[in-house]
């Protein structure tokens, strides 16, 4: 099989990354977004979201004349859903991008073809949802067309090199869809491609980030224990993760992001009998933001009328991503304790929360706090000497979240200093 002319819809985190990596590598690639400022910025060669290395791509992409921007999909020998699947207020799955991406592409679906859905997607969303949508073009999945899942697995901050680089599931609806994805995929795919059946690949990939989340989970209720039982939870870990098959992760502000604490809500939606460890884990992590407001409080007394310093918004350190980021839950609790809240966040120096005040630089946002409160460890923030913050908050409490700073030099700055979860150094 040859797939020589491909169509992305959606270009985000994931349907920019993949069609400029195929327009890189020889495929004649339409990307396409119902979003117009989107496509704009992209011809005008803007990238409106960062990850290293991305804006380089697409402007190979884009200048290598493979890759070209629409709105509306057209013909091509494959097409890639790789729209956003969010939850919707009470947690359940939002699918009506997938669904309308599928409906876009019916007008153009060819005998031959190749469909792919990339999206994160609850368990048999591919045959169940997908399917129908696709068939209502007269032609019949796997018989006239293939059609398969295959999720994305790459990390935000690492996207280019783990799109090429990772294994790769491809899930068909039957075994010549499967194989008709790794045609596709073998283009620039140098991990393990390995072959499957629709529904498993889905649940690979909602088991994947439902492990890492019931695994946070631990960490943050350990953080907890640790305070209660007045021990050091970072000493603890560190002491922990030396038995060969011990690995606990890193207790934080919480768990955010467009994928960790999401995707566990879609197997609680389909399942919630049998889903009951994975509800339980998504609780204790949308509880953390909780537990910083308390440990705060125990370190810093009433924190009404305090003028916090908090610093990073992202939801993890070094990406601009903001969405679901638990660092903006802590500071909108704040905000309804009663505190006066500058933010600054070195990836997006622009991003409100009503009622608290952006800050465009570090200076601004330290300046008079009584609480200096780490978030999130990007690297510009980890790296701050405390020297430079003296003469701007004298007396400050440092309270970190994420044990991005060293103590000592904190303590020898002149500053008070406390860690989340750190009930022995208090
Ligand atoms: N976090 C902790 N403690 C840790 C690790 C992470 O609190 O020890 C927090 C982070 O701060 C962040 C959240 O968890 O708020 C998620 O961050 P992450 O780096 O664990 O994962 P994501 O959401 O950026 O990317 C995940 C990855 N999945 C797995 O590692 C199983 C990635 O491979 C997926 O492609 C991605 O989800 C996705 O798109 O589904």
């Amino acid at each position: 099989m040859n797939f020589e002319s491909l169509c992305v819809l959606g270009l985000g985190y994931i349907g920019l990354p993949t069609a400029s990596t195929f327009a890189t590598h020889g495929i004649q690639v339409i990307g396409v977004d119902t979003n117009a400022r989107i496509v704009e910025s992209l011809n005008n060669g803007q990238v409106h979201l960062f990850e290293p290395g991305l804006r380089t791509l697409v402007q190979a992409a884009v200048g290598s004349k493979n890759l070209t921007i629409r709105n509306t999909p057209q013909k091509a020998d494959a097409f890639i859903i790789a729209v956003p699947t969010p939850f919707k207020e009470d947690k359940l799955a939002d699918l009506s991008y997938v669904t309308a991406a599928a409906e876009a592409i019916v007008p153009y679906l060819e005998k031959g073809n190749l469909v792919i859905l990339e999206s994160t997607s609850p368990p048999r969303t591919t045959v169940d949802i997908v399917a129908p949508i696709l068939e209502k073009s007269g032609l019949t999945a796997g018989t006239d067309f293939y059609l398969a899942y295959s999720p994305e697995r790459v990390l935000p901050g690492q996207i280019l090199r783990e799109l090429i680089e990772n294994a790769r599931v491809i899930g068909g609806i039957d075994a010549p869809s499967a194989q008709a994805g790794k045609s596709l995929y073998s283009t620039f795919v140098r991990g393990e491609i390995i072959l499957t059946d629709a529904t498993t690949a889905e649940m690979v990939k909602l088991m994947e980030n439902t492990y890492r989340d019931i695994n946070i989970a631990a960490a943050n209720e350990f953080s907890r224990l640790a305070a209660r039982f007045e021990v050091d939870i970072w000493e603890a870990i560190e002491v922990a993760n030396l038995h060969p098959r011990v690995k606990i992760l890193r207790p934080g502000p919480g768990v955010g992001g467009h994928c960790i604490s999401v995707d566990p809500w879609f197997f609680v939606e389909a399942a919630p009998e049998q889903s009951q460890l994975i509800r339980t884990a998504r609780l204790v992590n949308d509880r953390q933001p909780q537990f910083v407001i308390e440990s705060l409080r125990a370190a810093a007394g009433d924190l009404k009328d305090r003028k916090v310093a908090a610093l990073g918004l992202a939801y993890k350190p070094d990406v601009d991503d903001l969405r679901e980021s638990p660092a903006i839950e802590v500071v909108k609790a704040l905000i309804s304790a009663g505190c006066q809240v500058d933010i600054f966040d070195p990836f997006d120096t622009t991003y409100t929360i009503d009622r608290a005040n952006t800050c465009t630089n570090l200076e601004q946002a330290v300046k008079g706090a009584h609480i200096i409160l780490l978030l999130v460890p990007h690297t510009q923030l980890t790296d701050i000497d405390p020297k430079q913050v003296t003469a701007l908050a004298r007396n400050a409490i440092v309270f970190d979240t994420v044990n991005g700073w060293d103590r000592t030099i904190w303590k020898d700055a002149g500053f008070t200093y406390y860690r989340l979860g750190d009930g022995k150094n208090r």
